[in-house]
């Protein structure tokens, strides 16, 4: 299938007041912040996929903050683990269990928030990554697996193993040999609930891609049996809704969607340069960068109904409410359940024989039907 088009906006920030914007620009100046303050880390990639993170989150992923490690939520792998700022941000931001104060000490010998994502460290992080490529394989892994259980315990009418694999890859991701084995499996195997987003920034830590790099990624993938989305706009929250909801509704096959955006989005002097890639804006920048932006360096005196945390927070707690093109999946359905061991052939759980599935008490289980997707 040809990817999809949308179309390619020039990267001038807008004014906009919307709470969406507030949120997004929230995520980015966390970003900003945090490296600043470390006096180390990787701004720009946050920065510029902020919208990509608030749509994913608001309108698709499946999670429970209060549980995250509740089986069935949907798996989010950073293979880009550089830019970890933005999933500590957007876990902050929809109430894990990490504060603000460990945001201020991101980097920091003993915080919860390293210099790249460490699965165990950090609540909500289901992978170690920084090695580039090697995420994208963990993702096809956990992917595989919930095929595997699901063809294993899944009996008609009770779809016990059912959630979705995404992944976050940047250029070096789909450089490394690493990820083009694990992504030809994935399309072998046709892994459907298997969803990659790809930061096209064409920048690398040194320099612009084509100084090293000229793969026409959609076709690559095509060429492994994946489904392909393109967002020729990073910033536009319907573009990237769209094509998350699109890719969601193909299960036949993976899918990845190819996001066009621009590291250091928002920043006047250091947007689209690799400077912005592994080193702070400076001092002078992230305020010039955050009036652009229209969000003031002070603090925010919204109230707590405008603010994003409310907005991230509350959205968590509803259930995802779609403004867009995606279905109405809940962000937290019947927690949790816990799959007993097995052994052999004999698929342990099945209502039609077996050890029944035990259903694992948790302290802020939440009583509430079971809402079933469409599809994860
Ligand atoms: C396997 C591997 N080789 C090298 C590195 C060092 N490294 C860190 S980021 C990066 C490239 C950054 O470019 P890109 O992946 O496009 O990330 P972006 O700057 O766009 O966020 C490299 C080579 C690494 N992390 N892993
Ligand atoms: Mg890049």
């Amino acid at each position: 299938m040809s990817p999809r088009a949308t179309s390619a906006a020039a990267p001038t920030p807008a004014r906009d007041t919307s709470l969406d914007q507030l949120c997004i620009n929230t995520i980015r100046t966390l970003a900003m912040d945090a490296v600043q303050q470390a006096d180390s880390g990787h701004p720009g990639t946050p920065m510029a996929l902020a919208p990509l993170a608030y749509v994913l989150w608001q309108r698709h992923l499946r999670y429970n903050p209060a549980d995250p490690d509740w089986f069935g939520r949907d798996r989010f792998v950073l293979s880009a683990g550089h830019a970890c700022m933005l999933l500590y941000a957007v876990l902050y931001l929809t109430g894990y269990d990490l504060s603000l104060d460990e945001i201020k000490r991101f980097r920091q010998w003993g915080s919860r928030t390293p210099g790249h994502s460490e699965r165990g460290v950090t609540p909500g992080v289901e992978a170690t990554t920084g090695p580039l490529g090697q995420g994208v394989g963990n993702a096809v892994g956990m992917a595989l697996a919930e095929a595997h259980l699901a063809a294993l315990f899944n009996r008609p009418g009770y779809p016990v193993v059912d959630h979705c694999t995404y992944f976050l890859a940047s250029d070096g991701d789909v450089m490394e040999g690493v990820s083009h084995e694990a992504c030809s499996l994935a399309g072998h195997l046709k892994l459907g609930k298997l969803i990659g987003m790809y930061d096209d920034n064409r920048i690398t830590i040194d320099g612009k891609t084509d100084l090293t790099f000229s793969d026409d990624t959609a076709r690559r993938f095509e060429s492994y049996g994946w489904h392909v989305e393109r967002v020729g706009d990073g910033n536009d929250l319907g573009a990237l809704d769209a094509a998350l909801a699109a890719a969601r509704r193909i299960t036949d096959r993976p899918s990845l969607v190819i996001v066009r955006t621009h590291i250091a989005y928002g920043s006047p002097h250091k947007q689209d340069t690799p400077e912005a890639h592994g080193a702070p804006l400076g001092v002078e920048e992230v305020k010039l960068t955050k009036q652009r932006l229209s969000r003031a360096s002070s603090r925010s005196t919204s109230p707590r109904s405008r603010s994003p945390i409310g907005a991230a927070r509350g959205s968590a707690a509803r259930g995802s409410r779609p403004t867009g093109a995606s279905s109405t999946r809940p962000t937290r359905r019947r927690t949790p359940t816990s799959l007993p061991s097995w052994s052999g052939g004999s698929p342990a759980g099945s209502p039609t024989g077996g050890t029944p599935i035990s259903r694992r008490s948790h302290p802020r289980r939440r009583r509430r039907p079971a809402r079933r997707p469409a599809r994860c």
